[in-house]
């Protein structure tokens, strides 16, 4: 399978996330992808690319997605930072006030004038540090996931688009959990795009997908899917549950599969099967797989039990849907486990 990565990822490197009223060091770092990049040269996984960018064209597939006036405020935010204080150069911005949508008469069609009063409209939490490199690496990101759904149009079985930051917290008009532009939705609209009618998107990160659930959570076209721990207790909180099935056209094409801290391999592998199940019936042409592998043992922020040999399992129940897949890299913060296990999902597709 051919990977495709970011040669720009390292501009994006928080110091600091807000967690529960302290400053925390970031757990979304850059060595994640490195670890990966190194496992898949070490064990000769595949053809390894950096993306051809045709800006026209990528910024367009952005736009597909995401709302023009939230990417131009990510385009210019680390200047307008500096902007409000010379002394913010040393300091990544993090935002600190949101608006409570539909209450006391917000608009959202209103921009603030202040930048921090913008930074919390375009974002939902204080987890996700934006700093110089942020957009650059953000938009190389997403040129990996146009490359990588490039070349399973072209006939590859599969690619990998590996990334950071990651994505699938990113909705429309907003970041957070660590993510700024979706490129697994990037993806899916690219796929759509070039023709394929039906797409669908396995979410099997840690954490809910609530950025790509609200991308298309209106529409019948993608089929979006998730496993992840029950917000009830778990992060992004606000979305996730079962009772959550799409609205308008989009009823019947949003499947939330939440489960208990604490899940094994056992109960996780269950709750696939009913995933790959409604991939079925939906008779999809093309997948998306937003690989998050925060869902392992030893992951210090999330709380399932998955084992390094059980992501062989997962890559060969994907591979068993038998459609094109492009891969997205997500969460996964064990930081040296992180190769073992994403190369481990991505050869167990390959056998
Ligand atoms: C892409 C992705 O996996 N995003 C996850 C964002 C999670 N953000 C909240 C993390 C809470 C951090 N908790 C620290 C606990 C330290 N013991
Ligand atoms: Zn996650």
């Amino acid at each position: 399978m051919k990977t495709f990565h970011n040669p720009l990822h390292a501009l994006h490197q928080g110091r600091e996330e807000m967690f529960r009223g302290r400053m925390v060091p970031c757990h979304e770092v850059p060595a994640r992808l490195d670890y990966v990049l190194a496992e898949l040269q070490r064990r000769s996984q595949g053809e390894l690319f950096t993306p051809e960018v045709d800006d026209a064209a990528l910024d367009a597939a952005i736009a597909r997605v995401h709302a023009e006036r939230y990417t131009r405020f990510l385009a210019g935010a680390w200047d307008e930072w500096v902007a409000m204080d010379p002394a913010n150069a040393q300091r990544d911005a993090l935002p600190s006030v949101w608006p409570l949508p539909n209450r006391h008469g917000f608009r959202n069609d209103v921009l603030p004038a202040n930048f921090a009063a913008r930074l919390g409209l375009f974002s939902f939490d204080s987890g996700s540090p934006l700093m110089a490199g942020t957009w650059a690496a953000a938009r190389m990101g997403a040129a990996c996931a146009v490359a990588a759904t490039r070349s399973v149009l072209a006939g590859d079985r599969a690619a990998f688009a590996l990334t950071r930051p990651p994505g699938h917290h990113a909705g429309p008009d907003f970041f957070g959990g660590y993510c700024f532009l979706n490129n697994a939705a990037i993806a899916a609209q690219a796929l759509r795009d070039a023709g394929m009618t039906r797409v669908a998107v396995l979410d099997v990160d840690y954490h809910h997908g609530n950025g790509t659930q609200t991308i298309f959570y209106e529409r019948a076209d993608v089929l979006t899917v998730s496993i992840h721990g029950d917000p009830s207790t778990e992060y992004p909180f606000f979305l996730g549950h079962a009772d959550e099935r799409g609205d308008g056209a989009g009823v019947g094409f949003n499947l939330n599969l939440p489960l208990p801290r604490g899940t094994g391999f056992k109960d996780w592998c269950a709750a696939l099967e009913r995933a790959l199940d409604a991939v079925e019936a939906f008779d999809a042409q093309a997948l998306v797989v937003p690989m998050g592998l925060d869902t392992f043992e030893g992951d210090p922020i999330s709380g399932f039990t998955l084992g390094s040999g059980d992501y062989d399992t997962v890559g060969r129940m994907l591979a068993a849907a038998g459609l094109p897949t492009v891969f997205t890299f997500e969460g996964g913060y064990a930081v040296a486990e992180v190769g073992t296990n994403a190369v481990n999902l991505l050869e167990g597709f390959c056998r």
